[in-house]
Protein backbone atom coordinates (compact mmCIF):
# COMPACT_ATOMS: atom_id res chain seq x y z
CA UNK A 1 0.00 0.00 0.00
CA UNK A 2 2.46 2.50 1.36
CA UNK A 3 5.41 3.55 -1.60
CA UNK A 4 7.52 5.65 0.33
CA UNK A 5 7.56 8.59 3.20
CA UNK A 6 6.07 11.45 1.36
CA UNK A 7 6.71 14.05 3.97
CA UNK A 8 7.41 14.62 7.58
CA UNK A 9 5.31 17.44 9.29
CA UNK A 10 7.09 19.94 11.99
CA UNK A 11 5.00 22.12 14.14
CA UNK A 12 6.14 25.74 14.25
CA UNK A 13 5.18 29.05 15.54
CA UNK A 14 7.41 31.37 13.80
CA UNK A 15 7.58 29.73 9.84
CA UNK A 16 9.75 32.81 8.89
CA UNK A 17 12.22 31.94 11.46
CA UNK A 18 12.40 28.28 10.85
CA UNK A 19 12.53 28.71 7.25
CA UNK A 20 15.86 30.57 7.98
CA UNK A 21 17.06 27.89 10.22
CA UNK A 22 16.14 25.24 7.30
CA UNK A 23 17.90 27.34 4.27
CA UNK A 24 20.34 29.27 6.01
CA UNK A 25 21.53 26.64 8.59
CA UNK A 26 21.12 23.54 6.94
CA UNK A 27 21.74 24.50 3.63
CA UNK A 28 18.35 23.69 1.80
CA UNK A 29 16.54 24.57 -0.78
CA UNK A 30 12.63 25.78 -0.24
CA UNK A 31 10.27 24.63 -2.57
CA UNK A 32 7.69 26.80 -1.59
CA UNK A 33 5.44 28.16 0.89
CA UNK A 34 1.53 27.80 0.61
CA UNK A 35 -1.46 28.49 2.55
CA UNK A 36 -3.73 25.64 3.11
CA UNK A 37 -7.18 26.53 4.21
CA UNK A 38 -8.73 23.73 4.47
CA UNK A 39 -6.35 22.52 6.91
CA UNK A 40 -5.65 25.87 8.88
CA UNK A 41 -1.72 26.04 7.93
CA UNK A 42 0.71 28.05 6.51
CA UNK A 43 3.29 25.27 5.36
CA UNK A 44 7.22 25.46 3.77
CA UNK A 45 8.63 22.54 1.98
CA UNK A 46 12.01 21.46 2.30
CA UNK A 47 13.23 18.29 -0.04
CA UNK A 48 15.68 16.16 1.57
CA UNK A 49 16.28 13.39 -1.09
CA UNK A 50 12.66 11.98 -2.06
CA UNK A 51 11.73 13.18 1.73
CA UNK A 52 10.50 16.70 2.44
CA UNK A 53 10.27 18.42 5.80
CA UNK A 54 6.75 20.25 5.53
CA UNK A 55 7.38 23.48 8.45
CA UNK A 56 3.38 24.04 9.54
CA UNK A 57 2.38 26.71 11.08
CA UNK A 58 -1.51 27.61 12.33
CA UNK A 59 -3.46 30.36 10.61
CA UNK A 60 -6.39 30.30 13.22
CA UNK A 61 -6.61 29.67 17.12
CA UNK A 62 -8.93 26.85 16.17
CA UNK A 63 -6.36 24.83 13.94
CA UNK A 64 -5.31 21.34 14.74
CA UNK A 65 -1.61 22.24 14.35
CA UNK A 66 -2.23 25.69 16.80
CA UNK A 67 -3.73 22.72 19.89
CA UNK A 68 -0.51 20.51 19.10
CA UNK A 69 1.67 23.78 20.04
CA UNK A 70 -0.41 24.47 23.29
CA UNK A 71 -0.28 21.12 24.09
CA UNK A 72 3.41 19.80 22.74
CA UNK A 73 5.10 22.98 21.62
CA UNK A 74 7.00 22.85 18.49
CA UNK A 75 8.24 19.50 17.16
CA UNK A 76 7.37 16.62 14.99
CA UNK A 77 3.87 16.87 14.37
CA UNK A 78 2.93 13.39 11.77
CA UNK A 79 4.42 11.29 9.27
CA UNK A 80 2.79 11.21 5.67
CA UNK A 81 3.04 8.32 3.47
CA UNK A 82 2.57 8.24 -0.26
CA UNK A 83 0.18 5.98 -1.82
CA UNK A 84 -1.76 5.22 -5.25
CA UNK A 85 -5.56 5.32 -5.17
CA UNK A 86 -5.56 7.01 -1.91
CA UNK A 87 -9.68 6.27 -1.52
CA UNK A 88 -9.66 2.55 -1.42
CA UNK A 89 -6.66 2.06 0.63
CA UNK A 90 -9.10 4.50 2.93
CA UNK A 91 -11.96 2.18 2.92
CA UNK A 92 -9.85 -1.61 3.51
CA UNK A 93 -7.80 0.62 6.39
CA UNK A 94 -11.14 0.95 7.68
CA UNK A 95 -12.54 -2.05 7.00
CA UNK A 96 -9.02 -3.35 9.49
CA UNK A 97 -10.60 -1.36 12.50
CA UNK A 98 -8.20 1.44 12.18
CA UNK A 99 -9.81 4.75 13.06
CA UNK A 100 -9.84 7.31 10.24
CA UNK A 101 -10.00 11.23 11.00
CA UNK A 102 -10.65 11.45 7.41
CA UNK A 103 -12.89 8.92 5.42
CA UNK A 104 -12.66 10.66 2.12
CA UNK A 105 -9.80 12.63 1.08
CA UNK A 106 -9.03 16.60 1.36
CA UNK A 107 -6.89 18.85 -0.35
CA UNK A 108 -3.52 19.18 1.31
CA UNK A 109 -0.54 21.45 0.14
CA UNK A 110 0.40 21.28 -3.54
CA UNK A 111 -3.32 20.30 -4.04
CA UNK A 112 -2.78 16.84 -3.35
CA UNK A 113 -5.35 14.53 -1.44
CA UNK A 114 -4.50 13.55 1.78
CA UNK A 115 -6.41 11.91 4.70
CA UNK A 116 -5.27 10.99 8.08
CA UNK A 117 -5.72 8.04 10.32
CA UNK A 118 -6.03 8.64 14.04
CA UNK A 119 -3.01 8.72 16.53
CA UNK A 120 -5.02 6.72 19.03
CA UNK A 121 -5.44 3.79 16.39
CA UNK A 122 -1.43 4.44 14.94
CA UNK A 123 0.38 3.94 18.28
CA UNK A 124 0.69 7.43 19.09
CA UNK A 125 2.12 8.97 15.26
CA UNK A 126 -0.51 11.01 13.48
CA UNK A 127 -0.55 9.50 10.08
CA UNK A 128 -1.33 10.91 6.73
CA UNK A 129 -1.60 9.41 3.37
CA UNK A 130 -1.44 11.17 0.52
CA UNK A 131 -1.88 10.82 -3.65
CA UNK A 132 -0.41 13.14 -5.51
N1 LIG B 1 0.46 13.33 17.12
C1 LIG B 1 0.18 12.38 18.06
N2 LIG B 1 -0.87 12.46 18.91
C2 LIG B 1 -1.68 13.53 18.77
C3 LIG B 1 -1.45 14.54 17.81
C4 LIG B 1 -0.33 14.41 16.97
N3 LIG B 1 -0.04 15.31 16.04
N4 LIG B 1 -2.42 15.46 17.92
C5 LIG B 1 -3.23 15.06 18.91
N5 LIG B 1 -2.78 13.90 19.41
C6 LIG B 1 -3.36 13.14 20.53
C7 LIG B 1 -3.49 14.04 21.76
O1 LIG B 1 -2.29 14.05 22.49
C8 LIG B 1 -4.62 13.38 22.50
O2 LIG B 1 -4.15 12.28 23.25
P1 LIG B 1 -4.58 12.10 24.81
O3 LIG B 1 -6.07 11.90 24.75
O4 LIG B 1 -3.84 10.88 25.22
O5 LIG B 1 -4.20 13.36 25.50
C9 LIG B 1 -5.52 12.86 21.39
O6 LIG B 1 -4.70 12.78 20.22
C10 LIG B 1 -6.69 13.79 21.12
O7 LIG B 1 -6.11 15.04 20.85
P2 LIG B 1 -6.72 16.46 21.20
O8 LIG B 1 -5.64 17.40 21.53
O9 LIG B 1 -7.86 16.31 22.16
O10 LIG B 1 -7.17 16.99 19.83
P3 LIG B 1 -8.38 16.65 18.93
O11 LIG B 1 -9.05 15.38 19.30
O12 LIG B 1 -9.21 17.87 18.86
O13 LIG B 1 -7.64 16.44 17.55
C11 LIG B 1 -6.61 15.16 15.88
C12 LIG B 1 -6.60 15.55 17.36
C13 LIG B 1 -5.37 14.35 15.61
C14 LIG B 1 -7.90 14.36 15.60
C15 LIG B 1 -6.63 16.50 15.03
O14 LIG B 1 -5.46 17.23 15.31
C16 LIG B 1 -6.71 16.24 13.54
O15 LIG B 1 -7.80 16.07 12.99
N6 LIG B 1 -5.56 16.19 12.83
C17 LIG B 1 -5.54 15.96 11.39
C18 LIG B 1 -5.45 17.24 10.60
C19 LIG B 1 -4.18 17.99 10.88
O16 LIG B 1 -3.43 17.71 11.81
N7 LIG B 1 -3.92 19.02 10.03
C20 LIG B 1 -2.74 19.84 10.13
C21 LIG B 1 -1.65 19.45 9.16
C22 LIG B 1 -2.14 19.63 7.73
C23 LIG B 1 -1.13 19.42 6.65
O17 LIG B 1 -0.17 18.66 6.79
O18 LIG B 1 -1.34 20.04 5.59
Amino acid sequence: MIKRIDHIGIAVRDLEQQVKLYSEVFGLKCEGTEEVPDQKVNVAMFPVGEVRIELLQPTTDDSPVAKFLEKNGEGVHHIAYLVEDLESNLKSIEEKEVRLIDREPRTGAGGHKIAFLHPKSTFGVLTELCEH
